[in-house]
């Protein structure tokens, strides 16, 4: 699996935005801290002569209590139900179909959502208030995608985006009214936001370069902003802040290579996230909303998943288990105190999502 480590990186923001697959993965280091608080969903694969497997398990962010909770779940970001009771994920089945699963944290009572589909349905996303999930599917079957939303019990699907061009990367307003979504409609990608009825479409960054391809859009804890990735200034990736109807735009980071990965702290004043040049040696760094107090945290690391509580992130540490595998760590917000969590030698960890 060396070979591929270097574009986990890579892999992952193909990912983020639901686009493509992956095949190996991310970082690691030391042990540390005091209690931490918290439960983390995450990703194994576990590689062998015959192919990879992939699985979905839960864990204390002590490191404690891990328990696989489904036997075949695609390498993406997990999503929690708000109540932290279910978790929804991409069901991977063997004639390449990808379905829409729903498990209890328990790991009982695993469905299959998507059973009536077309076999392409990726990025779950919950609604606030725990009733629907969003998701990116091909309703057309002509490979382009389109924005979904379907009742949480699988009901009720419905297409909220219609066109021949990419539309993924669905992501609820905190207040469950709007769907922030990556499309390249345009011409080049572009962040839009709908209602969460599909109505009034609106293009958020109107900019000819690429905006929102190398990350999904993610919105600030009192949904006045939306933090996104744009080519626009320096022609690589950087963060950028907006409001939802595209004002205020405020640019973040200044650095040659990757800046990706944007995770809010709960008190909406920093976003940690990644950084790599040429997809190697990914850090992660947080800054405050207004681009001051940069602060690199971890080196050999991505995916960062800022805590419900605020105290803690989660990332993907790369390289450093037992087989050269990646293990899902927590740190303090300040990097420090980097603890393994999942210590699984036998897989590359990845995708850490917090319980609610
Ligand atoms: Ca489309
Ligand atoms: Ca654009
Ligand atoms: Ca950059
Ligand atoms: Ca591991």
């Amino acid at each position: 699996m060396s070979t591929t480590r270097n574009h986990g990186l890579a892999c992952a923001l193909a990912v983020a935005i639901g686009l493509v697959t992956p095949s190996a993965v991310a970082y690691g280091l030391d042990t540390g801290p005091a209690k931490v608080a918290g439960r983390l969903a995450f990703v194994s694969i576990a590689h062998s002569p015959h192919g990879s497997r992939f699985t979905l398990s839960v864990v204390k962010a002590d490191g404690s209590g891990r328990r696989r909770v489904a036997r075949f779940a695609w390498p993406e970001a997990p999503a929690w139900s708000p109540d932290g009771r279910r978790i929804a994920f991409v069901g991977r089945h063997p004639n390449a179909r990808f379905e829409i699963h729903v498990v209890n944290a328990d790991g009982s009572g695993e469905r299959n959502l998507s059973r009536d589909a077309s076999g392409s349905d990726r990025a779950p996303a919950w609604s606030p208030d725990g009733k629907k999930i969003a998701f990116v599917n091909d309703a057309d079957g002509i490979g382009d995608f389109e924005v979904s939303v379907m009742n949480a019990d699988g009901s009720g699907r419905r297409t909220l985006t219609r066109n021949q061009v990419y539309d993924g990367a669905p992501a609820w307003s905190p207040d469950g009214r709007k769907i922030a979504f990556v499309s390249d409609r345009d011409g080049n990608f572009e962040v839009y936001v709908m209602n969460a009825d599909g109505s009034r479409q609106q293009n958020v960054t109107r900019h000819p370069a690429d905006d929102g391809r190398h990350s999904a859009p993610a919105w600030s804890p009192d949904g006045r902003k939306i933090a996104f990735v744009s080519e626009r200034d320096l022609g690589d990736p950087e963060i950028y802040v907006v409001s939802p109807d595209g004002s205020g735009l405020d640019w973040l980071t200044r650095n040659p290579g990757f800046d990706g990965l944007p995770s809010w702290s709960p008190d909406g004043r920093r976003i940690a996230f990644a950084h790599g040049v040429d997809h190697r040696n990914p850090k992660i760094f947080a800054v405050n909303v207004d681009g001051s107090g940069l602060r690199r945290l971890a080196r050999r690391a991505w995916s960062p998943r800022w805590s419900p509580d605020g105290r803690t992130i989660a990332f993907v540490n790369e390289g450093h288990g037992a087989n050269g595998d990646t293990d899902i760590y927590v740190m303090n917000a300040d990097g420090s105190g980097k603890r393994n969590v999942t210590r699984n030698p036998a897989a590359d960890d990845v995708w850490p999502a917090w319980a609610p």
